[in-house]
């Protein structure tokens, strides 16, 4: 082996041997680098004799290009080794189940204030909204219920603070939500056909009753709407809620924004202290209602003369409770996750008109 010959195995097998990167770069520029060993070489071919150059000056190109060529080639086999191990180390499972998240509930007031709205929307109803702190002209006044009236006394009402010297009467916590439909008629006058969901407030707390409440109330006025209508539509109602035929049954009440005024209760049986809708002899009541009376309508801007209607309210955590079998009204409102988790619905359990869900 010639000088040159050595020469090239030693730099081959050094560029064969680079761990890495870092010491392949190294070596390049110990080798080609301007004081590299071969570029000081190729320096001194300009000291030589002609002779002496014709021999070593295309023996220094040709290892020139060699070690360029291998260098090339290590850094390619370097850089492919570099990539196998990365993708060896950085391997991700994507088949693997993602981690367990605990979802939240719907509450069965959202759940069956959807489900009431579906089987009313399918029936015509819009749903109408409104504040729920009012003025007392709309909580009392404009339904018929003056100053002097026992209903004021009775309803345990909720009322803000006026500033000391302020005398205009206190706005209240509303009552039930027919403001809303006064509010409405005012707004959009007749024919109506509306449903007013929403929470109510009365000073009151036992196991059957908790200060906010929820209520859906029914407005339905044009030409001739008469109890028959009522009759009709709260038994469509019930039996679509409730997912069976139910009977109801009026019986004569009082109340001062409607007249005539009945109170309604739903056909049940009581087996084994549980109640159930839709069957057996006994009457269950949930709810009131009757033609809304002229002065209302009156009072909400609609001419009695020409237009009459009916109304209804019931409360729909009362309904909610009977749907679902749960026991106690106070716990719907305590925030209890155990509660929730049992009595609360899955998002996706998206409410229609007879799914008796
Ligand atoms: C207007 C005119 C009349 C709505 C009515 C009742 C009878 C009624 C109770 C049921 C259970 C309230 O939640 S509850 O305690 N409601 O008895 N509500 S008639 O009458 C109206 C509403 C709006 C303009």
């Amino acid at each position: 082996m010639d000088g040159w010959d050595q020469l090239k195995s030693d730099w081959l097998a050094r560029i064969g041997a680079a761990a890495d990167e870092t010491a392949l770069e190294d070596l390049r520029v110990a080798a080609l680098g301007k004081k590299g060993e071969i570029s000081l070489k190729m320096r001194e071919l300009g000291g030589m004799s002609a002779e002496d150059r014709q021999v070593a000056g295309p023996a220094l190109n040709a290892l020139k290009d060699e070690v360029t060529t291998a260098l090339a080639a290590k850094k390619a086999a370097l850089g492919d080794a570099a990539l196998d191990a990365r993708l060896r180390a950085e391997w991700l499972d994507v088949s693997l189940p993602a981690r367990h998240r605990r979802m939240g509930t719907i509450h069965p007031v959202s759940q069956v204030t959807e489900e009431v709205t579906a089987i009313f929307a399918d029936m015509g109803f819009a749903v109408a909204e409104g504040p729920q702190v009012e003025t007392d002209w709309y909580n009392f006044d404009a339904l018929n219920i003056p100053g002097h009236h026992p209903a004021r006394a009775e309803m345990d009402t909720f009322y803000t603070h006026r500033a000391p010297g302020d005398d205009r009467p206190p706005h209240v916590l509303r009552t039930h939500t027919s403001p809303v439909q006064i509010r409405y008629m005012e707004a959009h006058g007749a024919p109506t056909r509306i449903i007013a969901p929403g929470r109510v407030y009365r000073a009151d707390y036992d196991q059957t009753h908790t200060p906010m409440f929820h209520q859906v109330e029914g407005l339905a006025i044009d030409r001739d709407i008469s109890m028959a209508n009522l009759k009709w539509v709260l038994e469509s109602f019930f039996s679509a809620y409730f997912g069976t035929n139910v009977r109801t049954r009026f019986r004569a009440s009082h109340f001062p924004f409607t007249e005539p005024s009945a109170e309604v209760d739903i056909q049940c049986s009581w087996e084994g202290g549980t109640v159930k809708v839709g069957e057996g002899n006994d009457w269950l009541e949930v709810l009131g209602s009757g033609m809304v009376h002229p002065k209302v309508l009156q009072a909400a801007g609609v001419d009695p003369s020409q237009w009459q209607g009916f109304a209804f309210g019931m409360g729909i955590d009362r309904i909610a409770m009977l749907k679902y079998g749960i026991p106690d009204l106070r716990a719907f409102f305590d925030s209890d996750l155990r509660w929730l988790r049992h009595y609360g619905f899955s998002a996706l359990q998206v409410p229609a008109v007879h799914s008796g869900v």
